[in-house]
């Protein structure tokens, strides 16, 4: 046993999203999403895989979260799809589609278990795309924040924790840079910082909403971060970490907590000719949100390793590893400034994402230092083959052990000062990943599908009682 423990209260939990475990895509009022249409183009993901049937959790999500309560799960961690509540993206509600995600709060609530909503886990109302071209437009603002407003009234007294945005960095790098996610456009640089800016304006008008209606919730965005280490101490390498840093996560974090891009950053991207505009206005918004959020969210995978990229080195578009053949992914970087080489200390994954349960704790620790906010790790979690046996049983030590070790360093963290309230696994059941299909499982609890379908049962894995085990004890039975 440990003698490191979490507090009583403390937010055992597990995540999901909508487009991965809902399927019923056309069912009961929803609209077309941004993902419903983009999954069409061939090429676009593992094997075509959709969400179209997804897990089929819009059938079976009593199902689901009896298991929650059976592991005795204290947050379940969830993304509302807009489609179905607007679907057109605004106008006219989707009576249905409230009631669904009302009858899953209820659901939760029934078992103890606190619901934490994502207001935007990536599937955008296809509608709002074809109108104006989605967060390209300064438009979306008001129409999100119409829609998180209406959420916010709809689910007050029912749900106390909020995330605004899922992984701001993720879907805009995908969607206007590497083209992997929609809107499937490419090297638009210029365009990319608009839209992370048209989405930091989005979220902090919605934290703004939000403290006028529930003053007493708790919201904040989701952020990926991969923390950094420069590949030694030659002082180059050691201002590609800095400028790493500041590019590719302060640009996010600090708007988040501080509201303003961090200056360094800022000035490189003003002489590359793409800097966002900042209005007098839009920085009070922005400020105005940073003093009211009350978390940092944090879904954490991997850390990154950072070397001096000469000019004409590596680009941002190398190949990304979608098939689980370890070692096809490609370096990155940004050519005269850093790039991202393997780190020679860490394993990988089938799909050559670092394993490095320290940098969870490094995170921890950047975030208390810099920014003195409460954490919640939203996600974190191992992507693996898994294999079914004839009896039924998955055997996924390899889970527990990826689990057991990030859950070491988050219980040093908090023993180091600090506070956080909650920790989320990638995911309860298995579902579908964005572009690695079916394969690629997360899930305490298997489902019964691959690529081409299945019968969807849902099987308990080996991981499921020991995350179970970890609940009861507060986390003392971590290794
Ligand atoms: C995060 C997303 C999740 C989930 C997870 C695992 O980036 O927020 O939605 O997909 O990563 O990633 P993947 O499915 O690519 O393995």
């Amino acid at each position: 046993m440990n003698d490191l423990t979490m507090p009583k209260d403390f937010l055992w939990g597990s995540a999901s999203a909508a487009y991965q475990i809902e399927g019923a895509h056309d069912k009961d009022g929803k609209g077309i999403s941004n993902w419903d249409e983009f999954v069409q183009i061939p090429g676009k993901t593992f094997k075509g895989t959709t969400g179209d049937v997804a897990v089929d959790h819009y059938n079976r999500f009593k199902e689901d979260i009896a298991l929650m309560a059976e592991m005795g799960l204290k947050t379940y961690r969830f993304s509302i799809a807009w489609t179905r509540i607007f679907p057109e993206g605004k106008g006219a509600v989707n009576e249905a589609g409230v009631a669904f995600y009302e009858a899953i709060i209820d659901e939760c609530l029934k078992y103890g278990i606190e619901p934490m909503v994502t207001l935007y886990h990536w599937d955008l109302p296809q509608r709002l795309e074809r109108d104006y071209g989605g967060w390209e437009s300064p438009e979306i603002i008001e129409d999100f924040v119409n829609y998180a407003t209406y959420l916010f009234k709809a689910y007050k007294g029912k749900v106390k924790y909020w995330i605004t945005i899922n992984e701001q960095n993720i879907f805009t790098d995908f969607g206007w840079m590497t083209a992997m996610h929609p809107p499937g456009k490419f090297n638009e640089e210029a365009l990319y910082y608009k839209v992370n800016h048209h989405v930091f304006l989005a979220h902090a008008k919605a934290v703004i909403a939000f403290k006028k209606i529930m003053p007493d919730g708790k919201i904040g965005a989701s952020f990926a971060y991969s923390p950094s280490y420069a590949v030694d101490c030659q002082p180059k390498n050691a201002m590609a970490k800095i400028d790493y840093d500041n590019l590719k996560n302060f640009w996010w974090m600090d708007v988040y907590a501080y509201g303003r891009y961090p200056k360094n950053a800022y000035n490189y991207l003003v002489k590359q000719g793409v800097a966002p505009i900042v209005t007098e206005t839009e920085q009070a918004t922005l400020k105005e949100a940073a003093r009211l959020i009350d978390f940092m969210g944090v879904n954490y995978y991997q850390s990154a390793a950072v070397e001096y990229n000469p000019i004409d080195g590596v680009t941002r578009f190398g190949e990304m590893n979608t098939t689980g053949k370890k070692g096809t992914g490609q370096v990155t970087g940004l050519p005269g400034v850093y790039k991202n080489p393997s780190n020679p200390y860490l394993e990988t994954t089938d799909w050559d994402w670092v394993i490095d349960p320290s940098g969870l704790r490094y995170a921890c620790k950047e975030i208390t230092s810099r920014y003195d906010l409460p954490i919640v790790i939203s996600e974190n979690g191992l992507g693996a083959f898994d294999q079914k046996t004839a009896d039924n049983q998955i055997h996924d030590s390899y889970r527990i052990a990826y689990l057991n070790a990030h859950l070491k360093e988050l219980l040093k963290a908090v023993d180091e000062g600090c506070e956080v309230w909650a920790y989320c696994t990638w995911s309860f059941t298995d579902l579908l990943s964005w572009l690695n299909g079916y394969q690629k499982r997360y899930g305490f609890v298997y489902v019964d599908r691959d690529e081409e379908g299945g019968n969807l049962n849902r099987y308990k894995k080996d991981s499921f009682y020991w995350y179970k085990e970890v609940i009861a004890t507060d986390g003392a039975s971590v290794e």
